[in-house]
């Protein structure tokens, strides 16, 4: 059923992904580099919060660390804060700072400015197998104190273990704590705040999922991504793109056509399907990384006259896109408009390196580079 091929086109030297905003801590691929020491204090801070045992560690710890579902019921329970820094191995590079279930706002020693000031997200993760109310008082305590000190956090509610959940029960369950919540941040005259809310599970795709949408809001350039994503697959008669951190497959962008899980579930199993072969069979010794690079390629058909078709884009970074077998014809076409769509986002991410502060480039213009240079099916 797979065919994998080692691709030689196209591929122009290594690409270095070092323009994301320095506040934002996206440093260049070279380790050495220079942006990356100034980036590392400063990098957006993802916070998990939310009551013992709802699953915090084990989330962090099955996206970031490959740990597999059935190995956190190990985990300890964490009694202080853990701060991860994700950021050797993958595009996305931002410190998780994991809490101990039992945390005191009210203690002396809880520093809120310096918590919640340099913060992007914080995560507030709810176990819906259990009884949720004393959850729900924590979440309001937690995001009116963290908006007070920050008002430009970003709150995320995972509504967590709905796999032990039927469909009724699920959609029942994120109703409930919506409204809720909600109620209690109206009744305290905090409508202004906003939260968004997922079903996750870390037995299925929904956790990395719901951990890319997280990353995404903290990612300046995401329209312009995701402008490019659409006018790569129209010109390419390609159904759906995921542009894709290959370590943690979290996508940092897609098209703007609806997602589906299945096609992400798709898209992130080939991911590993790729690195586990280039693992095993790949490779020169001479790399630590080698089982992704710059020569990484591989085209799957699928019994239903569908094709995967994954390309490296730069270091940290793969696009998978899902089409129909008869588009695929013109292979020639897509790899010009892949090269194409890699250039604008090589150019993309070094407007801010080359000068130092600019404003994000608006997208006609972006869109004017791409087009000019698109051949069109
Ligand atoms: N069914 C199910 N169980 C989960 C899921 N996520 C985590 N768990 C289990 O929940 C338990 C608690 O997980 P932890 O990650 O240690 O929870 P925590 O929030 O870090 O707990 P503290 O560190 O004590 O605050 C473990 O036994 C996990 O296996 C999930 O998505 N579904
Ligand atoms: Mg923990």
């Amino acid at each position: 059923m797979a065919s994998y091929e080692g691709d030689g086109g196209f591929t122009t030297g290594s690409y270095v992904v070092g323009s994301f905003p320095k506040d934002y801590g996206y440093g260049a691929d070279d380790p050495d580099h220079d942006t990356i020491v100034t980036a590392l204090d400063s990098k957006p801070r993802i916070l998990l919060m939310g009551l013992r045992r709802s699953g915090k560690s084990s989330i962090q710890k099955v996206v970031f660390h490959k740990m597999s579902p059935n190995e956190t019921l190990f985990l300890e329970s964490t009694n202080k804060i853990v701060k991860d820094d994700v950021s050797n191995s993958s595009f996305v590079q931002f410190q998780i700072w994991d809490f101990p279930g039992q945390i005191d706002f009210f203690d002396p020693t809880f520093d809120s400015e310096t918590i919640f000031g340099g913060c992007g997200a914080l995560i507030f993760v709810i176990d819906a197998q259990d009884d949720y109310m004393e959850a729900l008082a924590r979440l309001h305590t937690t995001v009116s104190r963290a908006h007070k000190v920050n008002p430009n956090i970003k709150f995320e509610v995972f509504i967590h273990k709905v796999d032990g959940l039927s469909d009724d029960h699920k959609i029942e369950t994120q109703r409930d704590i919506y409204q809720r919540a909600n109620d209690d941040l109206a009744d305290a005259g905090l409508e202004s705040i906003h939260l968004s809310f997922y079903l996750t599970s870390i037995y299925d795709h929904s956790i990395f999922e719901a951990f890319s949408k997280v990353v995404q809001k903290l990612i300046p350039q995401l329209p312009i991504l995701e402008n490019l994503l659409n006018i790569f697959i129209s010109n390419s008669g390609i159904e759906k793109a995921f542009l894709f951190d290959v370590v943690s497959k979290i996508y940092i962008a897609t098209d703007s056509s609806p997602v589906d899980m299945q096609s992400y579930e798709l898209c992130c199993d080939m991911i590993d399907v790729v690195i586990d072969v280039s693992c095993i069979y790949g490779g020169s010794e001479d790399t630590d990384n080698s089982a992704f690079d710059q020569q990484s390629s591989s085209i799957i058909k699928m019994n239903n006259a569908t094709i995967l078709y994954l390309r490296e884009v730069n270091k940290f970074l793969a696009i998978v896109c899902i089409m129909r077998e008869d588009s695929f014809e013109r292979q020639g076409l897509i790899d010009y408009n892949f090269h194409c769509f890699r250039k604008a986002i090589t150019e993309v991410f070094n407007v801010r390196h080359k000068h130092q502060s600019p404003p994000i480039p608006s997208s006609p213009q972006t869109n004017g580079i791409l087009e000019e240079n698109l051949g069109k099916t």
